[in-house]
């Protein structure tokens, strides 16, 4: 068998998404035996010096460090994988780029435009590759979806809309702040649900419906204080614990954009829904595997939603994983970005969504922020 070429991960961070890329990596060499790349789990980073211990024990990783600067000074770092909280995003990933060090980011990609700009003129610059982990594209009924709309199927688009639901943060005991609850501070997470769940709406929907226009927004918190888990006192909550907005894309057609914390019983409910002149697309998380599909261009007696199991061998990323039938999950959608990144390195083709990609879903982020902030519709500023 041919050597393959080693891609040495230096990840910082390890909480949950550490723990999902991590998967990916050691995943995709058994189900993408093709590729010519295969990751080694080289180093990674934390603060907290028995937790990154731990980590490192339980997913193979051959070393720790505790200080991040100090991982990417290392030379037998190929890429730096960016699982930390939203604060340090700017910080690491120019300090990465400028060592030359590859990056593979967590979204949202920063805590605002002006952050994420200063990081997409720094990896630029130095030209390193990289990626953001908007890891819905890659499940293979969201990539049909882009398929089909690029197929023309659908016809005309005059409709998207997306919602992101959970209810997690209802209790108004919940401190804010701090580990694990890090998402509830404005300071260190930029926004709210907008940058925690709309930001994945956007790039969604930018990539399978193209630029958006112009926004109008409400934001609302609906718990006005919490106790910070960090001084153990009561504070302001900063964080919009809701955010709506309606838009135009470049392509003439509406948006209406749905998230929320508190929208009880529902935990991670992210759905979408495109409609065309000629066809409808219907997808939903709950039921990943699934995309649903009316075309009027059917026979009216047979016509309705038909609900394609999106699971055969020629559906996207399928013929890598088990028969017809049977059905993926979400960790796949990070294994499927690790196969994609690493082929990427192949073919020299950037790896989408890049840092720049990621920067227009920033600027929709900022256009919507800035429109609750205000009560006026705002332009976003992406083409395309
Ligand atoms: C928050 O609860 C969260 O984990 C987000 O941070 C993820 O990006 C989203 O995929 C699921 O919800």
């Amino acid at each position: 068998m041919k050597k393959k070429k080693e891609l040495r991960i230096g990840l910082i961070g390890c909480g949950f998404m550490g723990r999902t890329h991590t998967n990916g990596y050691k995943r995709v060499g058994d189900f993408f035996p093709a590729l010519e790349y295969t990751p080694v789990l080289k180093a990674v980073c934390a603060r907290n010096e028995s937790k990154v211990r731990a980590f490192a024990d339980q997913w193979g990783y051959e070393t720790v460090e505790t200080d991040w600067k100090a991982l990417i000074a290392r030379p037998d770092i190929d890429a730096i994988d960016i699982c930390t909280p939203n604060d340090t995003h700017a910080e690491i990933s120019i300090a990465a780029a400028a060592a030359g060090k590859m990056i593979l980011c967590e979204k949202p990609l920063a805590r605002d435009l002006a952050e994420s700009q200063k990081m997409v003129d720094a990896i630029e610059k130095a030209g390193v590759a990289n990626t953001v982990w908007y890891n819905y594209r890659r499940l293979p009924a969201v990539t049909l979806a882009r398929q089909i709309v690029r197929s023309g199927k659908l016809g005309k688009i005059y409709h998207y809309r997306a919602n992101f639901l959970q209810d997690w943060t209802i209790n108004a005991n919940l401190p804010q702040g701090g580990e694990g609850l890090w998402r509830m501070d404005a300071a260190v997470a930029g926004s709210g649900v907008l940058g925690d769940l709309l930001s994945h709406c956007i790039d969604t929907a930018m990539w399978l419906n193209g630029g958006i226009k112009d926004v109008t927004a409400m934001t609302e918190t609906f718990v006005k204080e919490r106790v910070h888990q960090l001084t153990g006192k009561v504070q302001q909550v900063t964080i919009d614990d809701a955010c709506s907005f309606l838009c135009h894309f470049n392509n003439g057609s509406l948006g209406l954009f749905e998230s929320t914390r508190y929208a009880r019983g529902h935990k991670a409910l992210y759905t979408f829904e495109i409609n065309g002149a000629n066809a409808s697309i219907r997808w939903d998380l709950h039921d990943l595997n699934r995309l649903e599909f009316f075309d009027n261009a059917d026979d009216s007696k047979l016509r309705g939603w038909r609900s394609i199991h999106v699971t055969d061998g020629d559906q996207p990323y399928m013929d890598k994983w088990w028969v017809p039938g049977l059905g993926i999950g979400y960790e796949h959608s990070f294994v499927h970005q690790v196969a994609d990144f690493l082929e990427s390195l192949q073919t020299g083709s950037p790896c989408p969504p890049t840092f720049r990609d990621a920067l227009e879903t920033q600027k929709v982020c900022q256009a919507v922020s800035d429109s609750a902030a205000s009560g006026t519709w705002k332009k976003t500023g992406v083409e395309g």
